[in-house]
C-alpha cells in the first residue's frame, strides 16, 4: 500500500573526514541506497570552522567540543540529503550507536568504526533537525527535486 506523503521526511547524513580518508564513501552511500531511500543532495565539502560550530552548537559546552570541531574540519566530508518514509529514525538505526563499540554488527558504526571520536558518519536526530541541517549544509539549487522510478516498489 502507498504511504501518505506527510510521513516522508528528510535526514541530513554526513560522512565524516575519517570515513572519507578511509575510503568508505561508496560503502556508506550504498547502505542508504539499498535500504530504499532517495538521494536528494550530495557533495564533497571542506567544512569551515563556523559551520561546524553552528552544526554542533548544542554540544558547545561539552569537553570534547574543540576536538569535535577540529575533527570535522580536518578534511573533506560528504554531505547528503536523504528522503523517505521514516528516514530519520531508520538512518539512525542503519548508523548504529554513537559509541561504535556499542553499535550492533550490521550497522555502519558497528561494522566500520571503533571510537566515538572517529565514528565515520552523522545522521539527524529528528525530522526538524533534518530540515535544519539540510538548510545549513546545502545552498539553494544544490538539492534535486526528482522521483525514482523505483518509488512505487518501495512505498
Ligand atoms: P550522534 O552522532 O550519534 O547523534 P551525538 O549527537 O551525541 O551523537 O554527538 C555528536 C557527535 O559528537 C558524535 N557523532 C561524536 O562525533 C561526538 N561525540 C559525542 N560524544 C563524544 C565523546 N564522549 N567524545 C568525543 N566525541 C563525542
Amino acid at each position: 500500500g502507498r504511504i501518505v506523503a506527510s510521513s516522508v521526511e528528510q535526514s541530513y547524513i554526513m560522512i565524516k573526514p575519517d570515513g572519507v580518508q578511509r575510503g568508505l564513501v561508496g560503502e556508506i552511500i550504498s547502505r542508504f541506497e539499498k535500504k530504499g531511500f532517495l538521494l536528494k543532495g550530495l557533495k564533497l565539502f571542506q567544512c569551515p570552522k563556523d559551520l561546524a560550530q553552528e552544526h554542533y552548537k548544542d554540544l558547545k559546552d561539552k569537553p570534547f567540543f574543540p576536538g569535535l570541531i577540529e575533527y570535522i574540519t580536518s578534511g573533506p566530508v560528504v554531505c547528503m540529503a536523504w528522503e523517505g518514509v521514516g528516514v530519520v529514525a531508520s538512518a539512525r538505526k542503519l548508523i548504529g550507536a554513537t559509541n561504535p563499540l556499542q553499535a550492533e554488527p550490521g550497522t555502519i558504526r558497528g561494522d566500520l568504526a571503533v571510537q566515538t571520536g572517529r565514528n565515520v558518519v552523522h545522521g539527524s536526530d529528528s525530522p526538524d533537525n533534518g530540515k535544519r541541517e539540510i538548510a545549513l549544509w546545502f545552498k539553494e539549487g544544490e538539492l534535486c527535486e526528482w522521483e525514482s522510478v523505483l518509488t512505487p516498489w518501495l512505498i
